[in-house]
């Protein structure tokens, strides 16, 4: 519709379009990169003879597979080729801004070397290095962030951890045990020994109680003051929002938040899942989301041996160079005060609208409506190619070259005065 696009809902008490200064960097941030690594990486989708289409981090839970047969199984996880700087180049060269990496996932294993369990990477495979350690310190070096996913209430390799009744008696959990005895101490640990983190993100919180979500923010934010914490604490708490898994909400919505996306069809390694978003895909889905005030985090899940699949490197490598010309439409944006159109979307800073041509409309001709500003000057983003337009009352259109036949994924930036 033409009509001007209403903010949506208000997230959390950093409801004020995320200009409080513990989210700033975040909510500048725009694009992250989420990695899902763990035993399940060795497995890709294949364990105990079966083959697991899908989610292939899942594969303990929809193999039912027992706990201890997944440690023995789990010591043939030896990622001898993980090198922390060389991810980190694809990051920086993918022009993420902070990367998100599995500590420990809801089969309970430990990608850090924990005093608080054995059933971790030093100690329970032959790898015995602990990588989040060298990822710290290649982000540090990097000047990206660095944040831990934690599994913090399913555990399915625990007596009393959530979500594993095919193995022990649900009906009997002590949770309150699990929390004090492992995911507690294990999250002290990672505030504790790795730096300075940009965030903790928690995930499916099951059955746990208010007070016990913000048990879990509160150690977080004591030990790391600036650190956020995902929604997915749980009860409504939280530093930004965290939609479903690849969920993009249906307009604008104030305050820190973020959409998630798995680059093929699954968060951990997929030996036969070929099935990953081109970089026109990952970059109309980063537009889209930034044209509604939000961040993507997408993910990439490293094989076995610490690798990155190629196509997720070359993809992602690509759609930094669209960034490295057209980022200022991207990082530091906020929403667009007007709606999506049938063209595309559009980001918008102060004096500025990034107009993203999504698809190229056949008379090349596109209208932004509503524009209650006065439209000064219009030019490629990529190159600085003037643009033709003509406002007329609240309507301004603009006419594409001849010389841009696709368009697709070109920005325009409309100076303007006054207010949208
Ligand atoms: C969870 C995990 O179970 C999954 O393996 C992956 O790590 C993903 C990022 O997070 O899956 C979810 C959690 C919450 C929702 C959907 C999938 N949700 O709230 O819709």
């Amino acid at each position: 519709s033409a009509a001007a696009q209403q903010p949506g809902e208000l997230w959390g008490k950093n409801a004020d379009a995320g200009k409080s200064a513990k989210t700033k960097w975040f909510t500048e941030a725009k694009f992250g990169l989420f990695l899902h690594w763990g035993p399940y990486s060795h497995f890709g989708g294949e364990i105990r003879g079966k083959r697991y289409y899908g989610i292939t981090e899942w594969i303990m839970q929809r193999d039912k597979t027992p706990a201890n047969e997944y440690t023995q199984l789990a010591k043939g996880f030896n990622p001898s080729e993980f090198n922390a700087e060389e991810w980190v180049n694809i990051a920086k060269a993918a022009g993420v801004k902070y990367i998100v990496i599995t500590s420990k996932h809801h089969d309970g294993f430990a990608m850090f070397d924990s005093k608080y369990s054995d059933f971790d990477i030093v100690e329970a495979t032959p790898f015995k290095r602990d990588p989040l350690k060298e990822l710290a310190a290649a982000c540090k070096k990097a000047g990206i962030k660095l944040g831990f996913y934690y599994s913090q209430f399913q555990d399915w390799h625990e007596p009393n951890g959530g979500g594993n009744g095919w193995d022990f008696d649900n009906k009997t959990k002590d949770y309150a045990s699990y929390y004090r005895n492992k995911s507690l101490p294990q999250i002290t640990e990672l505030l504790s020994n790795y730096g300075e983190l940009g965030i903790i993100w928690f995930d499916t919180p099951g059955n746990m109680s208010k007070e016990e979500s913000a048990e879990f923010m509160e150690k977080v934010h004591r030990l790391q003051p600036n650190c956020l914490v995902s929604s997915r604490v749980g009860n409504g708490l939280g530093d930004f929002k965290d939609f479903g898994d690849g969920e993009v909400p249906p307009g604008v919505v104030k305050g820190a938040w973020e959409a998630i996306f798995t680059h093929n069809d699954s968060w951990g390694y997929s030996s036969f899942d070929q099935n990953f978003k081109s970089p026109r895909e990952i970059i109309r889905l980063l537009a889209e989301v930034a044209s509604k005030g939000g961040n993507l985090m997408m993910n990439i899940g490293p094989d076995g041996k610490g690798k990155i699949p190629g196509p997720s490197e070359q993809y992602f490598r690509e759609t930094g160079r669209w960034l490295q010309k057209n980022g200022e439409a991207i990082y530091g944006t906020t929403f667009s005060p007007i709606a999506e159109q049938p063209w595309g979307v559009m980001t918008s800073r102060p004096g500025k609208l990034y107009l993203h041509v999504l698809d190229r409309p056949h008379n090349g001709k596109i209208l932004v409506p509503a524009f209650t500003g006065k439209a000064l000057k219009a030019r490629l983003l990529d190159g600085g190619k003037p643009i033709g337009f003509k406002q007329s009352g609240e309507d301004v259109w603009l006419t594409l070259p001849a010389s841009l036949p696709d368009a697709r994924n070109s920005v325009i930036v409309l100076d303007y005065s006054g207010a949208l």
